[in-house]
């Protein structure tokens, strides 16, 4: 097993490393900025490295501070977390160059799947369904692109490929609006990614966003952990996530589950994963891969009883995977709402000291979470500041479990958006499951 691991990462996740690595007898490296000396897994690791002030760009996202921690502590591997340098192929590669262990793939991975254009060419090939589209970059011929538009059918989506997770964007409802909506995508591209290459897919109008997890060894084993549904979001936010998807079949989960894996395989895949659908009318539609562990693992944790986590570590210390496909049989159902320090309403940041705490607890409920009564939730940083796992043995009694749990959770002090988790739980459409990517927005009247 590894010696001693780097958490390369903040709140939450860099607790929820922490306590995987102390399961496995793994030493662990906290890093952190100076507005986070306090964080609890800070306190929690054997040892702590402060590596700079507290804007990202000067501690989280400083590249030499955090592989100077690892060599002054002599640890053998760096886990990223999600967010800051989690999917950074430079960073991949740096730590790999500096003879560490990066618990992620590989870095020519993470830069195949930074581009859309090339991680949609590499999952078509292996057989992955994807969206129709232009199969590669737009060129700057105006002829060409008002036939690929006329031959995929309106409306069509024009997008960046050095973007992802909702940024460089552009619907496109008509041939008359095409030519100007790819310039101006380019021209956003360019300033934004530093890379104007776009491509072209038909828009799909009311799609619901179900990912696949999966996790391979990069020695021959690659298995999926079924799917999650994180339809319910605002703005790119997630905001409630759930495992299984509602209405997902064991016949459409093998399917996709299947393709998914033998991908991984045709990647040369190493470490978790997650394959990003589009899902209408019965069809899968892949839209991008991340190569990080994401926010919302635990409910697939929950339903597979499988600790991403642990089965990270253990790939990145050269372990083959635990389980095989067989192995793992779902049972139950999940949900997870994120908990942000935010006005419920207008959605505004809301950082500041807790001044009382009181998590919920009782049969199905796992709460992730670094923050106790008298933490300082600092300015500097994304606003979540907790997750409420519920697991039931359907999804109504994990609804039933989480309205509860919400109720029974106290965070002073500050703003935070229970009120908001409440009024979705309560939601009729939501209950009946299966609701699509606009329907918290509508709900809450256009946004
Ligand atoms: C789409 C789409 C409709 N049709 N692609 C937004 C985030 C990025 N990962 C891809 N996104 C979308 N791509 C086609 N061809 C609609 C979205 C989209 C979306 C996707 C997932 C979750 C939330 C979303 C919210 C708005 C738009």
């Amino acid at each position: 097993m590894l010696d001693k691991v780097v958490i390369a990462n903040r709140g939450e996740i860099a607790l929820r490393v922490l306590r995987a690595c102390k399961e496995l007898g793994i030493k662990t490296v906290a890093v952190h900025s100076t507005a986070d000396r306090d964080l609890k897994h800070v306190l929690l690791a054997d040892e702590s490295v402060c590596i700079g002030e507290p804007a990202a760009m000067k501690s989280y996202l400083n590249v030499p501070r955090i592989i100077a921690a690892a060599e002054v502590t002599g640890a053998v591997a760096i886990h990223p977390g999600y967010g800051f340098l989690s999917e950074n192929a430079d960073f991949a590669e740096q730590v790999e160059q500096s003879g560490f262990i990066f618990i992620g793939p590989k870095a020519d991975t993470i830069r195949v799947m930074g581009d859309k254009v090339e991680a949609i060419k590499a999952m078509k090939k292996a057989g992955v369904p994807c969206v129709p589209g232009s199969d590669g970059p737009l060129g700057e011929d105006d002829a060409k692109n008002i036939a690929i538009a006329k031959r995929i059918g309106y409306p069509v989506i024009i997008k960046a490929s050095g973007g992802g997770g909702g940024r460089g964007m552009r619907v496109v409802h008509a041939e008359d609006e095409l030519l100007q909506s790819i310039q101006m995508t380019r021209a956003e591209a360019g300033a934004a990614f530093n890379n104007d290459m776009v491509y072209m897919e038909k828009y799909l109008e009311n799609p619901r966003h179900i990912e696949v997890q999966v996790l391979a060894d990069g020695q021959g084993g690659a298995i999926h952990l079924g799917e999650r549904d994180c339809s319910m979001q605002r703005r790119h936010q997630k905001v409630i996530e759930e495992a299984p998807a509602p209405g997902i079949t064991e016949e459409m989960r093998k399917f996709i589950g299947e393709r998914c894996c033998r991908a991984c395989l045709e990647i040369d895949y190493r470490g978790a994963g997650t394959f990003e659908f589009l899902y209408e009318n019965g069809e899968f539609y892949f839209i991008e891969m991340n190569t990080r562990i994401q926010v919302e693992h635990p409910v697939t944790e929950m339903v597979t009883g499988v600790d991403l986590i642990k089965e990270q570590l253990r790939i990145a210390a050269g372990q083959p995977l635990s389980f095989k496909q067989d192995d793992i049989k779902l049972s139950g159902h999940a949900m997870e709402c994120r908990i942000n320090a935010e006005d419920p309403d207008t959605f505004v940041p809301s950082p500041g000291t807790i001044e009382r705490f009181h998590p919920p607890g009782g049969l199905g409920i796992r709460w992730d979470s670094h923050i106790y009564s008298g933490y300082k939730v600092p300015p500097h940083y994304d606003s979540m500041i907790g997750k409420l796992i519920t697991y039931g043995e359907n999804r109504d009694v994990a609804i039933a479990r989480m309205r509860n749990a919400l109720g029974e959770l106290v965070v002073d002090g500050i703003k935070t958006n229970p009120p908001l988790h409440q009024k979705i739980l309560a939601d009729e459409n939501f209950q009946h499951g299966g609701t699509n990517i606009h329907y918290l927005e509508k709900k809450l009247g256009m946004q």
